[in-house]
């Protein structure tokens, strides 16, 4: 029993987290760019363009921009066989409404996708990673606009075209489900460039855009599938199972019904249509949305060929728990309680790797599809000792009983698995907060909160161990 010999280990990134070279490029503003840093107390704030005297963390990030090759570098010596990384849409097209695409940003990520292909690194590929253009946000309402679907399409289209011999694993937007929770403003924000809040009837309004999204999503898989036959394009979910937190039985429907709403978003990118709890939903609301039947065709001819999806944590619901969860940034209801088998990281996620097991198997059996693990890792607290070392017991810890699980549902479940690339492989900027110091690489990047620190990389104890687990592929844990 193991697991293929393909098995496609690596690391994941987006651009905006890790590149930096915002202000020094031709690149273009985008969402994440006019995000201030924050704390597991102290939200990002979103402003109004960039501010003299705010702090943005991603403007600068760990500066990939100008380390890629060194970095890179160590991602072979760890054995890479793959690189999840995304291509920031404002590099291309900076203001998102062009007529004519960047140059300087299209050689930005021939040079990267280059260099990965010289150590026999596969670039896996999201188009949309929270990075919308500000200018498609602010002028166009981001994807409220059905205007920026064509922006998006054309988007994929020169991305498919340009790199078409080189890339061959491609994704569409990012957990395109967190929007999910539109009253929080962070997620439609980073999804959507819309501020759901704005709207008479939010809930309506997260149908909306999600579905000119889905729509965008559809048309650019039919199109890079005519570029390329061979590319393997897939969506991306943000997965997070919810758990009954008793057998009464109105926790089991109560987790059913839940489970609809991380679903929904997966269901039409996989199958083609609306769920029919999504319609019967929209039916019971009276929402009135735009969904024409040229979309409908569009969703139909645009079924994605691969389901990558994010795993760190479950939730758990209780039908008589109603607490304020508006602020909440781990997918939490506000029937959410604490698992009492489950322990929380420093920021309150929980630390389930049988979870993992279940949501595999909970995909597979729903939509037979091969699936990707894309994000999954451990944010921690790592001090840099004296002499360099880093010592992360934990993390490696967290990883092992993660690809544990997931070989079982590989090995016995029988679960099509295509990878695994935890997130974070070297240290870059949280996406929730907007910290540093929420860490999850195998390399530390010194550089603080504050913007402070030099820059430098070195190896946590973990980068031997995940390098020893590649070349065995997952038996030696
Ligand atoms: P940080 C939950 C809520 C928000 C984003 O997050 C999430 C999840 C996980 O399901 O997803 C991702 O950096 C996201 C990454 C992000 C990563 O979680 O806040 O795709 O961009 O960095 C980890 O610790």
């Amino acid at each position: 029993m193991s697991l293929p010999k393909d098995f496609l280990w690596g690391g994941a990134l987006a651009a905006h987290q890790f590149e930096g070279g915002v202000l020094d490029t031709t690149k273009g503003l985008s969402v994440a760019d006019v995000m201030t840093g924050g704390n597991v107390s102290t939200p990002r704030v979103i402003t109004d363009g960039v501010k003299e005297g705010l702090y943005y963390p991603n403007h600068i990030g760990i500066d990939f921009y100008h380390h890629y090759k060194e970095d890179i570098k160590l991602f072979a010596e760890m054995g890479f066989k793959c690189f999840r990384t995304s291509i920031a849409w404002t590099r291309i097209f900076p203001l998102g409404d062009e007529e004519q695409p960047d140059e300087e940003g299209l050689q930005f990520y021939d040079d990267v996708f280059d260099e990965l292909l010289k150590y026999g690194i596969e670039p896996v590929i999201t188009l949309s990673h929270f990075e919308m253009p500000y200018h498609l946000a602010k002028e166009y309402g981001g994807f409220m606009n059905r205007k920026t679907i064509d922006f998006f399409v054309k988007f994929a289209e020169v991305c498919f075209k340009r790199y078409k011999d080189k890339v061959k694993y491609w994704m569409t937007f990012n957990e395109i489900n967190n929007q999910m929770n539109y009253k929080n403003d962070i997620f439609g924000w980073t999804n959507s460039g819309a501020h759901f809040g704005n709207y008479d009837n939010p809930e309506e309004a997260m149908y909306q855009c999600g579905h000119y999204e889905l729509v965008a999503s559809a048309k650019a898989v039919k199109i890079g599938h005519e570029i390329n036959p061979n590319f393997l394009i897939g969506n991306m979910i943000a997965m997070v199972p919810i758990y009954p937190f008793s057998c009464r039985p109105a926790d089991m429907v109560l987790s059913t019904e839940m489970m609809h709403q991380r679903w929904f978003f997966c269901d039409v990118q996989c199958r083609g249509h609306y769920p029919r709890y999504a319609l019967k939903m929209f039916e019971n609301k009276g929402f009135n949305l735009d969904i024409t039947e040229e979309d409908k065709k569009a969703l139909a001819a645009g079924t994605v060929d691969y389901i990558g999806f994010s795993y760190y944590m479950t939730n758990t619901v209780d039908s008589t728990a109603h607490k304020d969860v508006s602020k909440s940034l781990d997918g939490s209801s506000e029937h959410s309680v604490a698992n009492p088998f489950i322990k929380v990281s420093d920021w309150g996620w929980a630390i389930d790797p049988e979870g993992l097991r279940y949501a595999l198997n909970q995909m597979y059996e729903r939509y037979e599809k091969p699936l990707f693990i894309v994000e999954n890792g451990f944010g921690a607290i790592d001090k840099k000792e004296e002499d360099g070392s880093c010592h992360d017991p934990y993390r490696v810890d967290y990883l092992r009983a993660h690809i544990e699980q997931m070989k079982k549902a590989v090995e016995i479940d029988g679960v099509d698995l295509m990878g695994y690339t935890p997130w974070g492989c070297i240290d870059c900027v949280s996406f929730t907060t907007g910290e540093m110091k929420k860490r999850y690489g195998f390399i530390y990047v010194d550089r603080n909160n504050d913007g402070s620190g030099t820059l430098e990389r070195s190896k946590k104890d973990s980068f031997d161990w995940y390098k020893k687990v590649v070349a065995s592929n997952g038996e030696d844990l």
